[in-house]
């Protein structure tokens, strides 16, 4: 089973969404192992954002996402990397289709990329943030009660 990282950004949290947010990804059978608000630092929020190092908005960037806390998750499923990027929605919130996280709530990325949500773009990428957002004891191995529905053999 795969797992990826998924952080709703400060703009999700002020806004009061987390919940609505969490929902749709409950709701599609996929599992939530890890789950914590975190206040990041600027050197946190550097290293998360590392490959964007050096882009014009990297500075905005970094600075949204100190802004105020963020709910940091770590979802379990089947080949969850692309299939929670397909819920998030694109990038850009003009470009994200209705019914996609971004497309439903966010309206335009703006200075900093207020796009309400972040997920992580591959498996390499997925083992790197889960490790710096959480530690081994924050991660948990349960059985969802409807697991069988969603994948049954
Ligand atoms: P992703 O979050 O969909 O994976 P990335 O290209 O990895 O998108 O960019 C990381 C984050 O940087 C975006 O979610 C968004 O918040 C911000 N961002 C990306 N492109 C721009 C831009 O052109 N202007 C401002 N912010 C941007
Ligand atoms: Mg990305």
């Amino acid at each position: 089973m795969q797992q990826t990282l998924v952080l709703i950004k400060p703009d999700g949290v002020q806004r009061g969404l987390i919940g609505e947010i969490i929902k749709r990804f409950e709701q599609r059978g996929l599992k939530i192992i890890g789950l914590k608000l975190v206040w990041v630092d600027e050197k946190f929020a550097e290293k998360h954002y590392e490959e964007h190092t050096g882009k014009p908005f990297f500075k905005e960037l970094t600075s949204f996402l100190m802004e105020g806390p963020v709910t940091a998750i770590v979802l379990e499923g089947k080949q969850c990397i692309k299939f929670v990027r397909k819920i998030v929605g694109n990038t850009k919130p003009q470009d994200a289709i209705p019914g996609t996280i971004r497309g439903d709530f966010a309206h335009n990325l703006g200075p900093g990329g207020r796009n309400m949500i972040h997920a992580s773009a591959n498996e390499p990428d997925a083992k790197k943030e889960i490790k710096l957002w959480f530690n081994n004891k924050e991660i948990f191995d349960y059985l969802r009660a409807d697991q069988s529905h969603h994948y049954k053999k």
